[in-house]
């Protein structure tokens, strides 16, 4: 949940020469507002309002992760979901934008249990991004952001757990496992730590909020904003023995060209991977919510990133046309074969914001979400 965050007010005068303070980091060169390269077109999603059985669209569930499991989209909810929402995965037919299923509220594993973190897990974590393994379907990854309303740690525990580079209460990754009887488990956690060097402050509320893992086992963890106010992209290697350690995980910073500003708030809010068909290339897709972007980030460097603007409209229904939305806060994405799938988590305080139509008005006071895509474009990646 990252609903402090004020609206970009600055629409991104990027002068290249007026890039400061990120001398660590590799720069993205940025000379106009307009995205850049070759994308200056605005790409326009329609958005389809997510439906279950039993009501007209889903309730509440601040839909903060995407991902694919066998055909079908899931997501999750964070911590300031309707409360029957949280610590589930919820199922997605993409092709209806219909709630298939929501798993158990997820169980925790004994080692879990008797872990400093327990309550907190326990209780209503903010979960806020999603993950798959591809080396194993069956075994997710989320994250927690903030901490601070139901977050405590014994002395013990803090203790041990106080040197975090960031936050008070440490940034948790978590390991899900869905059983065969699709019952999912919280089977490991490790706090994460941020070295003091990458100056990353501390912002509970503007924590990592988008992931993403490739084939080599390099899990990408995007961050809200650092100490200077810039999106970040960091990155743990999830070997066979990591889980083994209760320790900090410390994280690492790759050699990426995530774009950098000089003002307003440009918040990384989800993450996915796109290898290429033919050579196997890696790309991170960030979703940018605050600015209507999608940055396409080459893992390797050698294609420049991309920002591409979208517009996000409401599919024709209700008896109400085809409009354009006033704020869909992205915070979910993936890539299924030639598709980036997108979904919003309803921003509280400016959602109502979006109604055009009074038919609509008690799907947005449901605070309900809508799914979108659009077809990858080979531009982004060249
Ligand atoms: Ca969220
Ligand atoms: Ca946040
Ligand atoms: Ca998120």
């Amino acid at each position: 949940m990252l609903k402090s965050c004020a609206v970009a007010a600055c629409t991104g005068l990027l002068l290249a020469g007026a890039i400061t303070g990120c001398s660590e980091k590799k720069e993205a060169t940025f000379t106009e507002a307009a995205p850049s390269a070759n994308t200056a077109t605005v790409l326009t999603s329609i958005g389809r309002w997510i439906s279950t059985d039993t009501s007209d669209v889903m309730q509440d569930p601040q839909t903060s992760g995407l991902i694919e499991i066998d055909g079908q989209l899931v997501t999750i909810a964070d911590g300031s979901a309707a409360f029957e929402q949280q610590r589930k995965l919820h199922f997605l037919d993409k092709d209806t934008a219909t709630l298939t299923n929501s798993s158990n509220a997820f169980n925790l594993a004994t080692k879990v249990r008797r872990s400093c973190f327990s309550d907190y897990l326990t209780n209503a974590p903010d979960l806020e991004a999603l993950a798959s393994d591809p080396s194993n379907p069956n075994v997710i990854y989320t994250v927690t952001e903030d901490a601070t309303r139901t977050g405590t740690l014994s002395t013990r525990c803090e203790k041990k757990y106080q040197n975090t580079g960031s936050t008070d209460y440490p940034t948790l990754l978590v390991r899900l496992e869905r059983d065969e009887n699709d019952s999912v488990t919280m089977t490991h956690v490790r706090p994460l730590q941020f070295p003091t060097e990458f100056e990353v402050g501390n912002f509970p509320n503007d924590g990592i909020e988008g992931m993403a893992m490739a084939k080599d086992g390099t899990l990408y963890l995007g961050l809200e904003k650092d100490k200077t106010g810039q999106p970040r992209i960091f990155s743990l290697n999830i070997t066979d023995d990591f889980w083994q350690s209760a320790d900090f995980a410390v994280v690492d910073e790759p050699d990426l060209s995530v774009p950098i500003f000089d003002a307003g708030s440009h918040p990384i809010n989800g993450l996915a991977l796109y290898s290429t068909a033919d050579n196997d290339d890696n790309f991170l897709l960030a979703a940018a919510r605050n600015d209507n972007e999608v940055w396409v980030i080459d893992v390797a460097g050698k294609v420049e990133t991309k920002r591409i603007p979208m517009q996000f409209n409401v599919s024709a229904d209700n008896n109400c046309g085809e409009y354009v939305m006033d704020n869909a806060s992205i915070e979910g994405l993936v890539v299924v074969e030639d598709t980036l799938w997108l979904i919003n988590d309803p921003w509280k305080v400016n959602y109502l914001k979006n109604v055009k139509c009074e038919a609509e008005t008690p799907r947005y006071e449901a605070m309900a979400p809508l799914l979108f895509s659009v077809p990858l474009n080979d531009a982004w990646f060249q």
